[in-house]
């Protein structure tokens, strides 16, 4: 019985983890100090440059405040001269702080100039727009006008910087993908730029750095990037309208998805949905993840998302949906059809 009870409990801890763990599946990527490109190995000399600086400083302190312990307590305590102690002041205690301090903000403005620098002519554009608590991101022709929709993944190309034009929807939120870039902020009514190259393909996390409400710490998005062709094949099927319903389930998922008025907030493109308060549905089950990073992409995840979005994020801008299981089955198999 009570060894029943602990597999149990095992396998609950165990699902737990597996789902709550998701979005970390990717943190060992967030860190700053595994840069990914040019701009955050910038950033990463000056952080690994203070530590360097801050390590010497404080071991300088701590052999000094050993020195004075030691010298307090001898019975002669030699006294330094009224000039040693006037130039030890003068050079240790003004001298070499000012110069140290003086390099390392010289460091920081001379690389915040070259980060801010205009990104080649060649670059891919992007428009990222923050809303509570998700990424839309749209790719921008050379007239500035919108090819392609998506959410909270931004695929790009490893050979091409990419420059992207930071606005926000609502609150202000903050771009920040550790390992290719520093922070920069989404502010209402306003058009920041950052611009980054990556080095390679692989995938890096994201997230806002920006306090913007209930959902902030999940407000997290990736970054793919893949060598062009790849890259071209995927933006191809992004500006590609929705496949049709092929079979009688999806068709009545398609149903479903109007009945219950997700139209009212999401568009998929190539059908009546031009609803604009939540993510492109379009290419939904070609994204990783669902709800910016939450949940893996999965038929169970986005049951359990569609069924009660607020049980996954407590505040998210998503009404819970009344369905049938009929109905909630039929719904997936549609979702899961919009590669
Ligand atoms: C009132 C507006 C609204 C309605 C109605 C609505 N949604 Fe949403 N939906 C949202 C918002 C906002 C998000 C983003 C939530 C977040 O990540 O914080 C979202 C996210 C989603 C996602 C995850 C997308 C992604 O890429 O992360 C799916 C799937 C989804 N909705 C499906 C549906 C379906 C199916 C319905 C109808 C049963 C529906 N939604 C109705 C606003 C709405
Ligand atoms: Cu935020």
């Amino acid at each position: 019985m009570n060894l029943g009870i602990k597999l149990r409990d095992k396998a609950i801890y165990i699902g737990m983890l597996l789902t709550v763990n998701f979005p970390m599946a990717y943190a060992q990527s967030q860190s700053a100090i595994q840069p990914a490109s040019d701009q955050a190995r910038g950033i990463s000399y000056i952080w690994w440059s203070m530590f360097w600086v801050a390590l010497i400083v404080f071991v300088a302190v701590m052999i000094l405040l050993a020195w004075g312990l030691w010298r307090g307590k001898s019975n002669n305590p030699s006294q330094l001269s009224y000039l040693a102690s006037r130039n030890l002041v003068i050079i240790a205690g003004i001298a070499v702080p000012l110069i140290t301090v003086i390099c390392l903000v010289g460091g920081s403005l001379f690389l915040g100039r070259s980060l801010s620098q205009q990104s080649p002519d060649n670059a891919l554009e992007v428009r990222v727009t923050g809303w509570m608590w998700w990424w839309q991101i749209e790719y921008l022709d050379d007239n500035g006008n919108t090819i392609a929709t998506t959410a909270n993944e931004l695929h790009v190309p490893v050979d091409r910087p990419v420059m992207l034009y930071l606005e926000s929807g609502d609150v202000i939120h903050s771009f920040w993908v550790p390992q290719l870039h520093g922070k920069t902020d989404l502010i209402p009514g306003r058009t920041n730029t950052s611009w980054f190259q990556v080095d390679g393909p692989g995938a890096f996390r994201g997230q806002c750095a920006e306090f913007c409400g209930l959902q902030h710490a999940l407000m997290g998005f990736l970054v793919v990037s893949e060598p062009k062709a790849k890259f071209d094949a995927w933006l191809a099927n992004q500006q590609a309208p929705a496949p049709s319903p092929s079979d009688s389930k999806t068709l009545a998922g398609q149903q479903v998805f109007f009945e219950s008025g997700c139209q009212q907030c999401h568009t998929i493109r190539g059908t009546e949905a031009r609803g604009t308060a939540g993510p492109d549905l379009t290419h939904l089950a070609s994204r990783q993840s669902i709800a910016s990073v939450t949940r893996k992409n999965s038929r169970a995840h986005l049951g359990g998302w569609v069924a009660d979005p607020n049980g996954i994020k407590p505040g998210a801008k998503m009404p819970m949906a009344q369905l049938s299981p009929k109905q909630l089955s039929n719904l997936l198999d549609y979702l899961q059809s919009l590669q």
